[in-house]
């Protein structure tokens, strides 16, 4: 076959004009709907325009490998049981840098180009913060040409899609396929078996050396598909590879044998399964043998791939770890690590300690999460029924290490109990953590204050140990999503004002600084503004139908719902301010909307309960004739990638108010002042950055820090004694207690107000004082509009260290050590 050049492609099937533009929608129209246009629906069209630009992004994926290959380019793999990359078709237009044309073309056909947009699902692959990382990650490494393979898992089911009836959340099963997926290319090709349970068996091999056969149970097949992930304004077009389960012609040996095909039939349904749903636990581990079983088939078939592609080079396998690193986004994939030494081990006849060599020096690791209880643990015996093999595995490499660490600081064994992988006790586990830092080659936190916690209370014997480990990166989003696509007001006046260059280059923005005072830049600042809010209004009004009024004043707290961030605190503001102004209706103050949005892992109590709180107080405040026009509470449903982003750029206001010492970073703290919003906040995680970056002038911060959380902890803390203290608070509380919020039901919320009075795990009652005081000066702060509006851009002037492309480079600078690659 003569071989096709790609500019004959191009010429027929990506020009980027208009009129080309146009062309390919009509034809995908009819060549991949199967629909003329007088009778296509809104579906078929989006269908086509996703393939008209789809077609466009193929070839540079190609060209992008192609040139990765013969470059044998050091390539970063991510590995993520999340990503959550968001609607990909506006995204990809922008990326391509076809915007005009395209809604040239889109305008021509006489369609609407924003319902266009309103038409896509999108991939619900993860739970949060995490998910959404990993996705900012992938534009920036795509956008930075840093050769980059994300590797998770194709859940057909993803988070589950929340309603909200008579104020509760109910989940609804997020069908995200069921009208097909444009942006993935299926590989029914690119297979890889992975095996389960059985036992084990010694053996000597032909050279008489022993070895191990694993005799597995079962086995499922995963199925590769590929997402292009382009970078913005360069050639470079990544990949996510996403597996899907399938169930293999003879999966149970067992059954099959003994001839039970039911019993078999049984096991095909359980293979496909595996990958059927995300598990919707954002922070606290389910335990389940399921999510293991999840966490293994990804991880094993992503490194059967990173073993076949590099195969290709005819390289030895001991130089694996030159062509690859492979980043473990928490510990969901660590058992990566037993895995590759399986394969360089077992079946590549590798000895041990240059496999060993070679693994620890691929894997790099991210914690996540400070929560003791969001510390992955497996049970042995739970671990051995599922992956045996990898627990030997494991033994071997804890024995190993104890070992070096005994020799290493010369101590005894009291000491290696807390180092050790295996947690001893009456259910003994396996701490993934420990074996994700003892695999590794560097570790890292996501914020600077994160980082130091993880050294000095989490793993303070692995630091004494390797002193050099642990290190920071501070986490950051991506411009091209969370400010050029969804902020279009802002981004107009920022190229008017000093041109696109921060859209690859966030510090940039530093050249707003001169505009702060100049009123003719703030009326316009505030133009954008009002403008967003009212956007933020028309889609609240569509998801609730509830009016807000963009005059008020819209602060806003929208994330995972959790304790620990404390979506009650803010809500004991509110009553807080219900009753006084109830209490006192001349009062002035601003007007303000509290619009929350998030949602609760479905099996989480208090986390459910504290939606159904939000909800009933919004609906007495909302229906109070004394509040018209001054408070008003509004709970956007099913908080995702797409009500973001509508959401970041029509707040006022930034809620980031965790305990202390609980959020590792947090990241819709910087989509949110990125895009003008103030951040009322904790010294946590990122805010602590946060403040420093903008000015503790431009921030409004309030509560304890962390060194005076453990202060309290250790000396014993007793919450009645603030409720007793603060008159405001007690009557916070007893109105939410007292049945005035649930229809005169005073047992509702008694569980809530238990927990914060009998324990208060978050010290939501000590921060209270000091928070309810701190928003006083936030209203105060916004009657002066000329210097809200001048603190509002000095908070976007200053955020440039918050780019996602500043995370990868600080990752391929002093984690990966690997160099971009031109794609032309
Ligand atoms: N995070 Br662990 C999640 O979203 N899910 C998890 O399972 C774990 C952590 C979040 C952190 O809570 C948040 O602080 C951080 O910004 C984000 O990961 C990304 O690092």
């Amino acid at each position: 076959m003569s071989e096709v050049t790609s500019s004959k492609i191009q010429s027929t099937r990506v020009g980027m004009d208009a009129a080309a533009i146009k062309q390919s929608i009509l034809e995908h129209l009819v060549h991949t709907q199967s629909r003329f246009p007088d009778v296509a629906s809104e579906s078929d069209w989006y269908n086509a325009l996703a393939h008209a630009v789809r077609d466009r992004m193929l070839e540079r994926m190609m060209v992008t490998a192609k040139t990765y290959k013969a470059n044998k380019s050091r390539t970063v793999c991510y590995l993520s049981a999340e990503f959550l990359p968001g609607p990909h078709l506006a995204n990809n237009i922008l990326a391509l840098g076809i915007w005009q044309e395209v809604q040239e073309a889109v305008a021509q056909l006489g369609l609407d180009f924003e319902s266009l947009l309103e038409e896509e699902v999108e991939p619900g692959l993860g739970n949060g913060g995490l998910g959404r990382l990993a996705a900012c990650y992938m534009d920036s490494m795509a956008t930075l040409k840093i050769p980059a393979i994300g590797y998770g898992i194709r859940y057909e089911f993803g988070i589950f899609r929340q309603e909200i009836e008579d104020g509760w959340q109910v989940e609804k099963t997020d069908k995200w396929l069921s009208y097909g997926n444009p942006w993935e290319i299926p590989r029914p090709r690119l297979r890889f078996n992975v095996h389960f349970g059985g036992h084990t068996e010694q053996f000597k091999d032909i050279d008489g050396i022993l070895r191990v056969k694993w005799i597995p149970e079962w086995r499922v097949i995963g199925v590769a598909h590929d997402t292009p992930v382009m970078g913005y304004g360069v050639k470079n077009t990544n990949l996510l590879r996403l597996w899907s389960s399938e169930a293999a012609e003879s999966f149970n040996f067992q059954a099959f044998n003994t001839g039970d095909y039911y019993g078999a039939v049984n096991e095909k349904v359980t293979s496909e399964n595996l990958t059927k749903v995300l598990y919707p636990n954002d922070e606290p581990e389910a335990g389940k043998r399921l999510r293991l079983e999840q966490q293994y088939f990804f991880v094993s078939c992503s490194l059967q791939d990173m073993v076949r592609i590099y195969l290709q080079s005819g390289d030895p396998l001991d130089q694996f770890h030159h062509k690859y690193t492979a980043q473990l986004n928490d510990t969901h994939p660590a058992i990566a690590i037993p895995e590759l030494m399986r394969l360089l081990v077992d079946r590549n006849q590798m000895d041990w300690d240059t496999a060993w060599h070679v693994t620890r020096n691929t894997f790099a690791y991210t914690n996540h999460t400070l929560l003791p209880e969001a510390l992955e643990k497996w049970p042995l015996d739970l671990f051995k029924k599922v992956l045996p093999r990898h627990l030997e595995i494991i033994y071997e490499i804890n024995s190993r290490f104890l070992d070096e660490a005994r020799m290493k600081i010369h101590g005894l064994n009291g000491h290696l109990e807390k180092l050790s992988i295996i947690e001893e006790g009456a259910r003994p586990q396996v701490r993934m953590a420990h074996l994700a830092v003892v695999g590794s080659y560097k570790v890292n936190g996501v914020a600077e204050l994160h980082s130091e916690l993880l050294r000095q209370n989490v793993l303070p014997d692995f630091h004494a140990l390797w002193p050099d480990k642990i290190t920071n990166v501070t986490n950051g989003v991506t411009p091209r999503r969370f400010m050029l696509l969804s902020n279009q007001p802002l981004a107009h006046l920022l190229r008017e004002r000093i041109g696109c260059g921060w859209v690859t280059d966030l510090d940039s923005l530093h050249k707003l600084e001169a505009l702060a005072d100049d009123p003719d830049f703030q009326q316009q600042w505030q133009k954008v503004k009002r403008r967003n809010k009212e956007r933020l209004a028309r889609h609240a009004l569509a998801a609730t139908g509830q009016k807000i009024d963009p005059d008020s004043l819209f602060d806003v707290q929208v994330k995972r719902v959790h304790e620990y961030k404390r979506q009650h605190l803010n809500l004991l503001h509110i009553i807080t301010l219900y009753n006084r102004l109830k209490d006192n209706p001349g009062l002035d103050i601003p007007p303000r909307t509290f619009v929350f949005g998030g949602k609760a892992a479905p099996g989480y109590f208090m986390a459910k309960l504290i939606i159904k709180a939000i909800n009933s107080v919004a609906e007495v405040i909302n229906r109070d004739p004394d509040m018209d026009g001054r408070l008003r509470v509004v709970f956007f449903p099913n908080f995702n990638v797409k009500t973001a982003h509508c959401i970041y750029p029509g707040a006022d206001v930034s809620e980031q108010i965790s305990l202390a010492g609980k959020e590792a970073s947090g990241t819709g703290n910087m989509k949110f002042a990125l895009n003008g919003a103030l951040t009322v906040g904790t010294l946590d995680g990122a805010n602590i950055e946060i403040r420093e970056e903008v000015g503790k002038e431009n921030f409004f911060l309030f509560g304890m820090t962390e060194a005076e959380v453990s202060a309290l902890q250790q000396q014993g803390y007793h919450p009645q004694d603030y409720c007793q203290n603060d008159p405001e608070l007690k009557s916070a509380l007893d109105f939410l207690a007292s049945g005035y919020f649930s229809h005169g039901d005073a047992t509702l919320f008694r569980p809530l107000v238990d927990n914060l009075l009998n324990g208060d795990p978050y010290k939501v009652l000590v921060d209270y004082r000091s928070y309810v005081d701190c928003q006083a000066r936030i209203s105060e702060a916004y009657r002066d509009r000329q210097e809200w509006t001048r603190m509002s851009i000095l908070n976007v002037a200053r955020m440039g260290k918050f780019s996602s492309d500043r995370s990868i480079q600080e990752y391929t600078n002093n984690i990966w050590k690997i160099a971009s690659v031109d794609v032309f």
